[in-house]
């Protein structure tokens, strides 16, 4: 059964042994991004605070809730030890069948209806999460709703949005990302936006994931929980928001206004952009449920929410191009300590260079560009299985003909090993490692790999199992 709301899932995590209630008083103001980066670090359950200084009681907060590859596996209602291989496959089982949302009138969103000077974004404790942060940041882990100008897809994207003031705030969305391309469409009419925080968790979840351009990741949330997502029209604004979320703010972003945002500590470990003018959303109402439960993450150094929710959903995404494009690919990996930069494909070698054909779909698929490092494998080798990940690198990548560099490409701007003038103009580099042996070997004259499974005939392999029965070691 999916989860209904927010709350439901927490009550779950928490029975997985996946989440900690913290009574202590802990601070909006640094503390609780720093109990949240250490508990990730550390892979401890994900901390859930219900004191948070200066606001009152039953004003709590969750933090790092899809941390880690087993509270994805929870939030897809599947067991959390499930294999991220099998994650992977489900996911893209499921997204093919999306189910459109169903609205309500009913919500539990509604409960309360602030409008005016009663919309003050600093009810709620929005936290300053690293030393160093532009700013307070409201939007960590959140959908962001938006609708294409002039027509009637509707986007669901997580975008980082500062706190300006108690009515504004900013969003961070650059090319190629849905909001991006939407704005551009009416750039001299107001944008209408729906900040919605707390959701049942596949619906946060399917906010990060990269659908393509036109498809609805609300009908997709629909497909993976099996259930349609229930949606409830907003009070200032003609946008629908999922009617059991905690917190939904409604707001626009009018032509021309902008102000500077950032820098942030972001999910590739480090803070590496700067300060700079950003659009900005001018609040018109809020919502919330009684006792609001307020959702953030604390990005840095992997594995953090993104990095386990990209394992599975871009790892499928870019499996999905690949297999779209016949190629004989049989697994793909996006290695969450990699924080997004690299991808592990496993592949059949039918001909030459697969593996440049493989690297460049990569880089041609949608959010191609921030991943610039692709690793080409063959199929005995398990992308999701990092030390034959590395052996293989090691072993069978010549230092001359399997490093590929592209020296000319479309640069991601986070990316910290840009320097000011590229991240400016978003000019980068790629690279892949071929890691599979040449075409044109003879079958002889491939090295044969000396492990267990494969130096031994079966009758000694089996011999020697039995050993291992008989003494039990
Ligand atoms: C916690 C978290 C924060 C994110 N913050 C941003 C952000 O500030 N800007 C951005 O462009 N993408 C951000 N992303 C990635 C996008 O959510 C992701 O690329 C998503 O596919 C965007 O939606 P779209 O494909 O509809 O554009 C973030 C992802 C996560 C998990
Ligand atoms: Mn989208």
């Amino acid at each position: 059964m999916p989860f209904k709301d927010l709350r439901e899932f927490i009550a779950r995590l928490e029975k997985e042994g996946q989440l900690k209630r913290i009574k202590e008083e802990v601070d909006w103001n640094l503390e609780a991004g720093a109990i949240t980066r250490r508990a990730l670090e550390e892979n401890l359950p994900a901390p859930y605070f219900q004191k948070i200084k200066g606001y009152p009681a039953g004003y709590e907060m969750a933090s790092g809730i899809l941390g880690n590859i087993q509270r994805v596996a929870i939030a897809m209602d599947m067991a959390p030890d499930a294999p991220v291989k099998e994650l992977i496959e489900e996911y893209l089982k499921r997204k093919d069948k999306p189910i459109k949302p169903v609205m309500v009138k009913d919500a539990p969103c509604k409960e309360n209806i602030l409008k005016g000077d009663r919309a003050d974004l600093l009810k709620f404790p929005v936290p300053m999460i690293h030393e160093g942060d532009g700013g307070r940041y409201l939007g960590t882990w959140h959908i962001t709703v938006s609708k294409e100008p002039g027509g009637d897809w509707v986007n669901w994207g997580m975008y980082r949005h500062m706190l300006h003031d108690s009515k504004s705030f900013a969003i961070l969305a650059p090319p190629p990302k849905h909001f991006a391309l939407m704005m551009e469409k009416a750039p001299a009419k107001p944008m209408e936006v729906a900040l919605v925080i707390g959701t049942e968790p596949i619906s946060s979840f399917c906010a990060c994931t990269p659908m393509p351009y036109g498809v609805s990741e609300v009908d997709v949330a629909g497909g993976l929980r099996g259930e349609p997502v229930e949606l409830v029209q907003c009070e200032t604004i003609d946008l629908t928001v999922p009617a059991t979320a905690e917190i939904v703010i409604e707001g626009e972003i009018r032509p021309g206004d902008m102000k500077d945002e950032g820098p942030f500590g972001e999910y590739t470990g480090y803070r590496s952009e700067q300060r700079r003018p950003r659009p900005v959303v001018r609040v018109k109402a809020i919502t919330h449920r009684n006792n609001p439960i307020f959702t953030m993450s604390c990005m840095g150094v992997p594995v953090d929410e993104s990095a386990a929710a990209f394992a599975v959903c871009k790892s499928a995404s870019f499996l999905d191009e690949l297999r779209s494009k016949g190629l004989p690919v049989t697994g793909a990996y996006l290695v969450p300590e990699g924080a997004s930069h690299v991808l592990v494909v496993s592949t059949k070698v039918p001909y030459y260079n697969i593996a440049g054909e493989i690297a460049h779909v990569v880089w041609g698929a949608r959010h191609g560009c921030l991943t610039p490092v692709v690793i080409v494998v063959e199929d005995d080798v398990d992308p999701c299985n990092l030390k034959q990940v590395f052996h293989a690198m090691m072993t069978k990548c010549h230092p001359w003909r399997g490093i590929n560099k592209i020296e000319h490409a479309l640069a991601w701007p986070l990316i910290p090993w840009l320097n000011n003038y590229e991240r400016e103009f978003r000019i980068g580099a790629r690279v892949y490692f071929d890691c599979t042996w040449p075409i044109d070997w003879k079958p002889a004259d491939i090295p044969k790999r000396m492990s267990f499974a494969e130096a031994y005939p079966e009758d000694v392999k089996k011999k020697a199992l039995a050993i291992w029965e008989k003494y039990g070691y």
